[in-house]
């Protein structure tokens, strides 16, 4: 079975290390990442979705931030800061910083960042393809204002300085008009036996990922179900800021409000947790198979249960 996930950070990763659990030696699983949180910083290129996918999968992410390597140190951080040179806000540690300079490197001499993923890929080796959702810098923007004066900063500036303390006014994908899906993105979708949303953010992951021209239309072309799981669990993210971004699209933060974001068009059939239970019905109406399941990744056993029960709600809703 080739199965096709569109992926975020910390959320999708751990969905997906479920999902590898429950999947047989001969199933496919290719990842399309979120690009859209890439930030540029001391000159060199971070990925932090494409980055927590490959550590999570591959078995060097610090497990209980969820990003990051485990084991980490800062000298290199603390070394900056020394000197005066910022942000200081955004964590990077030492081994991770070989990882950006090992890709800004390979980007300087001119392979795409699909190709870089690839070779960094095949030290981690992480069981699935994971390809970047384009090969063009896609940066994801929020509009805020703060003090009456309204302004746009890059994503990671909202969540890991600003803590989205602040209410986002627009998300803005900048460069995704005009980027185009990296090669293999297209051909995976229109291949996949089942396609899969993690409980990744709809907007700011997986709403990227989307925005990138192409992606999108051949997500509704494909002949697999599309099966997601909400990441909004009892009114409210299960971790981040899924809350404040949907806000800025005009979505409540509530399962059945994510599941009407991405409509029938996109979606076959969608897992919300137990406790959202009453949103099944409505969910249904909506002409999207709905099932209401344990939704919190709490350990491996629970995710790869997530995983199979989306795998299963993929084979009922199989058009
Ligand atoms: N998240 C934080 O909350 N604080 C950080 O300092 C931070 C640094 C960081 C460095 C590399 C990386 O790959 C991820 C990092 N993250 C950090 C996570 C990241 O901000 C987000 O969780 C994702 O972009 C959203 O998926």
């Amino acid at each position: 079975m080739r199965i096709v996930a569109l992926a975020g950070g910390i959320g999708g990763a751990r969905f997906l290390r479920g999902l590898k659990d429950v999947v047989g030696p001969d199933d496919e699983i290719t990842v399309i990442g979120n690009t859209g949180d890439d930030i540029h910083l001391f000159g060199l290129k971070v990925c932090p979705d494409l980055d927590t996918v490959m550590y999570t999968l591959g078995g060097g992410i610090h497990e209980e931030q969820g990003w990051g390597r485990a084991g980490e140190t800062f000298a290199v951080k603390e070394e900056l800061v020394a000197y005066g040179v910022g942000p200081s806000w955004f964590g990077l540690g030492d081994k991770d910083f070989a990882t950006h300079i090992v890709r800004t490197q390979m980007l300087g001499a001119g392979y795409p960042l699909s190709a870089v993923t690839e070779a960094l890929c095949d030290r981690w080796q992480p069981g699935v393809r994971l390809l970047p959702m384009s090969d063009d810098r896609v940066e994801t923007h929020v509009r805020i204002t703060e003090e009456g004066r309204t302004r746009a900063v890059h994503f990671q500036e909202y969540w890991v300085k600003l803590h989205a303390a602040v209410d986002a006014e627009a998300i803005i994908p900048v460069g995704a008009d005009t980027a185009k899906p990296a090669p293999g993105v297209l051909e995976a979708i229109a291949a996949a036996d089942v396609i899969l949303f993690p409980p990744s953010n709809p907007v700011v992951s997986i709403g990227t990922v989307l925005a990138v021209p192409g992606i999108r239309e051949a997500v509704v072309a494909a002949a697999a179900p599309v099966v997601g799981l909400s990441p909004i669990v009892g009114g409210a993210p299960v971790r981040g800021m899924a809350d404040k971004v949907l806000a800025a699209v005009g979505v409540e933060a509530s399962a059945a409000a994510v599941a009407r974001h991405y409509g029938a068009e996109l979606l076959d059939g969608w897992l919300v947790d137990e406790v959202d239970a009453d949103a099944v019905e409505s969910v249904a109406a909506a002409g999207i198979a709905c099932r209401a399941v344990p939704l919190l990744m709490t350990d491996p056993a629970a995710t790869a249960a997530m995983a199979r029960t989306a795998l299963e709600l993929a084979e009922q809703v199989r058009r």
